[in-house]
């Protein structure tokens, strides 16, 4: 790729898509020139908030258009499939939303499409570029808890989810599906591959149709033990909504992170505290200022590997290991026996 503003294509203008066009009019050396909705009324709006260019209501049309030099998927997950392979049909490299798809066959699919064409592709599974995510990951790095061996990741809520997105009341595959993804990722990210887990599922909230609450013990390769918590379903006060929790034991310390991004870390019997608050943004808007801060990270990323040519790092290899988590973590619950993961 040469120097030139890339141009971005953004599909879907809904709620979590408006993070997505803010972030991408900050990053140096991009271009937001169309946005594309099967609601034209949205996307007319979105494009007025942003300053694209270009309208479109058919996906094919946008990816046709010439207008674009990469595709940005911001759907929920029933569209992935075909969206995706229309960018491919085309060779337009493409960035595609968490979920990726409803099941691991359709997840698998995307994934081999995308390899079998030789595009660049990635997850937007932004959690693990969270501003106390990356932290942690260099303190595990510099060595200062010596060798893990012990983990929990918690991300427990009674925050209205709802509001904003009520599809997720429909879902049939949950909490494990839209945020356990973004836990195991992160489990992943921090404690390495997994050989084998066990999951205990659970429907709480009446009127919901799929599992609120997941509790997932992960035996890692290295030894490392985790157990990996989500819950929409947990009236608790204060509520840490949308922040990540963690406890993480190893051989030399231990680090803690609570709400407030409060980091708290024990290395050689030393304890030293850190404030892990996320960067504000103009657009930013509390309590999701971690998340879009996250967002802006992954997608910099992204355009960080196609000017280099590099493999990002939530590429359809890495991600098929995470979604291998999830679907294993169903099997498991349906089961009640532990599993090695699906893929
Ligand atoms: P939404 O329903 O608010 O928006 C989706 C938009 O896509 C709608 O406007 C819809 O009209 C449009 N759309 C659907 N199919 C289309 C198609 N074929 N062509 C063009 N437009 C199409 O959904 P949302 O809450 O914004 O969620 C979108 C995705 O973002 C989901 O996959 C969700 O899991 C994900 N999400 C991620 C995070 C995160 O932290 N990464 C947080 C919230 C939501
Ligand atoms: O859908 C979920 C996600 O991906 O991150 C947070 C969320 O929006 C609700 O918990």
């Amino acid at each position: 790729m040469n120097n030139s503003p890339l141009r971005v294509g953004v599909i879907g203008c809904g709620f979590f898509a408006e993070n997505h066009l803010a972030a991408w009019t900050e990053i140096a050396g991009v271009t937001l020139a169309a946005v594309c909705d099967l609601d034209i009324a949205k996307a007319r709006a979105a494009a007025g908030r942003h300053g694209a260019k270009s309208v479109y209501a058919n996906a094919a049309d946008l990816l046709d258009s010439g207008d674009i030099d990469f595709v940005d998927i911001a759907t929920t997950m029933r569209s992935h499939v075909e969206l995706v392979g229309l960018a491919v049909e085309r060779g337009m490299p493409v960035i595609v939303q968490k979920p990726l798809a409803p099941s691991l066959t359709e997840c698998l699919s995307i994934i081999d499409t995308c390899r079998a064409a030789k595009i660049p592709f990635m997850v937007h599974e932004n959690m693990r570029f969270l501003r106390p995510i990356r932290r942690v990951r260099e303190i595990i790095e510099k060595g200062s808890l010596g060798t893990l061996t012990w983990g929990r990741i918690g991300f427990r809520t009674g925050h209205d989810i709802y509001g904003k997105q009520p599809y997720l009341a429909q879902e049939e595959h949950f909490v494990l599906l839209d945020l356990g993804v973004h836990m195991l990722d992160v489990a992943r990210f921090l404690f390495g591959e997994v050989d084998r887990l066990y999951c205990r599922s659970q429907s709480i909230k009446p009127g919901i149709r799929g599992e609120d609450m997941a509790t997932t013990l992960l035996s890692h390769v290295n030894g490392a033990t985790s157990v990996v918590e989500c819950s929409y379903a947990s009236p608790i006060h204060p509520d840490p909504f949308p922040e990540i929790t963690l406890q993480i034991e190893g051989t030399r310390g231990s680090l803690r992170l609570e709400p407030g991004y409060a980091l708290t870390v024990f290395s050689d019997g030393k304890a030293q505290k850190f404030d892990v608050s996320p960067k504000l943004f103009s657009w930013s808007t509390p309590p999701w200022h971690g998340t879009q801060e996250s967002v802006h990270a992954i997608q910099q990323h992204w355009i960080t590997c196609l000017r280099e040519g590099k493999v990002p790092e939530t590429s359809g290899a890495d991600s098929q290991k995470t979604y291998g988590l999830v679907f294993g973590a169903y099997e498991s619950a349906r089961s009640g026996k532990a599993v090695t993961p699906l893929a």
